[in-house]
């Protein structure tokens, strides 16, 4: 419960409507994706300007009140959970374009801009937004920066950070900090802008983003490829990428296009069933590209790696194609999945693979497990269907298990535990295996200096 005179300074900042109360509230805005924590914020305030957000922190800075930065909460690792008794700050209000600057190609935006509506803004400009995944129509520009998002196109545009030229944030002491200011050269000392992104909001808020937009890609084709081996997913990618300029490559498992197709009433690529199958893309950069990528499909048919294939012949087709990876996720919800998200270098994605897929063998051989994710990155999502008869507790703890081992396989292979979602609550245990001792330590002190009194995001990313 907040304190009344909290309450009214509160109002005194934004006004009466924009802090909430009501119970459906506190759920929607107390809670990512995620499933395992409830929602139990103890009010969601909704500032308009970057001098609000300022008031709010200072505000919660004097009164010892912990925050958490809520943009559109399509996090999957409980980085934007609020479940004890945290005041919500939600962007949502701060999502206009404040400056578009056609010869320096970005656009400033408010952290609360829904990335869909940054996607489509640069398509007007003849530009190019280029980090895509299917939580855009709903994420905010802000979170993505905040959990450096990644997506389907990583492997030609890079992460979320590769896009960003400057932020406005307020940190954890309420003080107002614009970082880089959207130069593209400027070497003086720490970048601190790279310290915010990616920080899940423990470091400050982040109110505005200097984006620097691509020009706009060219034509492109989808192939899907049929695989019987998941080792020789990688043999394919090594093949397609030492010759084309690919701007996608993902895989999936035969359960999950099997679920995608009865849930979404989707069409399957092609008759014949595989064990996996690669999607791959490409952008028409030169006149025998299709040239190109249909004789490295032979070859990799001629060696044995690839059944069957289909390539787009219409961008309509390729939207379709598309969809069989994207909506994965979204369907498998109704199965309650436990998730990891995890990555190791392309060079040792094939021995990883292989132990992974051991040890998932002999710890779930009675769990439904689905594979599929953006594997030209090295990442892989393994979500373990939980079975009826389970518990949501009895599952999570059967499942946390293997996190474990899977942690120590990631720490032999020098691997991440977390490739692209984020560690938020989900993962903190695990980040060990990834991060040093002094590492940690160092991420701790930095925490300090800019969130003395441990306002921002408390528990989130580490204790
Ligand atoms: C994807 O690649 C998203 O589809 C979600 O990152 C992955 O739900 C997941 O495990
Ligand atoms: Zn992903």
């Amino acid at each position: 419960m907040l304190p009344q005179r909290v309450i009214e300074q509160l109002i005194d900042i934004v006004g009466e409507s924009r802090l909430l109360f009501e119970a459906d509230d506190l759920q929607r805005f107390g809670v990512d994706r995620t499933t395992l924590w409830q929602a139990a914020p103890c009010a969601v305030v909704l500032p308009g300007t970057v001098e609000e957000v300022q008031s709010i922190v200072r505000l919660a800075n004097q009164c010892n009140l912990a925050i958490v930065p809520s943009g559109g909460r399509t996090g999957l690792s409980g980085g934007a959970v609020a479940k004890d008794g945290e005041l919500v700050v939600a962007l949502d209000r701060i999502n206009q374009v404040i400056d578009f600057n056609p010869m320096d190609r970005s656009v400033t935006v408010g952290a609360g801009m829904i990335t869909g509506h940054l996607q489509q803004f640069a398509e007007e400009q003849g530009l190019f937004y280029p980090v895509d995944f299917a939580a855009s129509g709903s994420s905010q520009i802000g979170g993505n920066i905040a959990t450096n998002a990644g997506g389907i196109k990583v492997v030609k545009y890079g992460m979320t950070r590769n896009w960003v030229a400057g932020l406005k944030v307020v940190n954890g002491a309420g003080d107002i900090i614009e970082l880089n200011k959207g130069l593209a050269k400027n070497n003086t000392g720490y970048d601190l802008r790279h310290l915010f992104i990616g920080s899940e909001g423990t470091l400050g808020l982040i109110c505005e983003a200097t984006i620097q937009l691509a020009r706009a890609p060219l034509e492109s084709s989808v192939m899907v490829m049929g695989v019987e081996n998941f080792a020789e997913i990688v043999d394919v990618l090594t093949c397609f990428s030492r010759d084309l300029d690919l701007s996608a490559f993902e895989f999936f498992s035969q359960q999950a296009l099997d679920k995608v197709i009865s849930h979404r009433g989707h069409t399957e690529p092609f008759k014949t069933e595989t064990a996996f199958y690669a999607l791959l893309e490409f952008e028409h950069s030169s006149p025998d590209i299709l040239d190109k990528a249909m004789a490295l499909f032979e070859h990799c048919v001629d060696v044995g790696w690839v059944v069957d294939g289909v390539i787009s012949q219409s961008q309509s087709q390729a939207k379709n194609l598309w969809k069989l990876r994207e909506d994965i996720s979204g369907t498998l919800w109704q199965w309650q999945p436990y998730k990891n998200d995890i990555s190791v270098r392309i060079s040792r994605m094939a021995d990883f693979l292989e132990d992974v897929d051991q040890l998932v063998m002999e710890q779930y051989p009675d769990f439904e497990v689905i594979w599929y994710g953006h594997i030209g990155d090295g990442n892989l999502h393994l979500n373990i269907l939980k079975p009826e008869a389970f518990s949501v507790d009895q599952f999570h703890s059967k499942c946390v298990n293997v996190s474990e081992e899977i942690g120590q396989l990631l720490a032999k292979y020098e691997g991440s535990v977390s490739a692209e979602h984020g560690v938020g609550l989900l993962k903190k245990d695990y980040l060990h295996y990834s991060r040093s001792a002094v590492e940690m330590d160092m991420m701790r002190s930095i925490k300090r200096a800019f969130d003395p009194n441990y306002i921002m995001n408390p528990g989130k990313l580490f204790d």
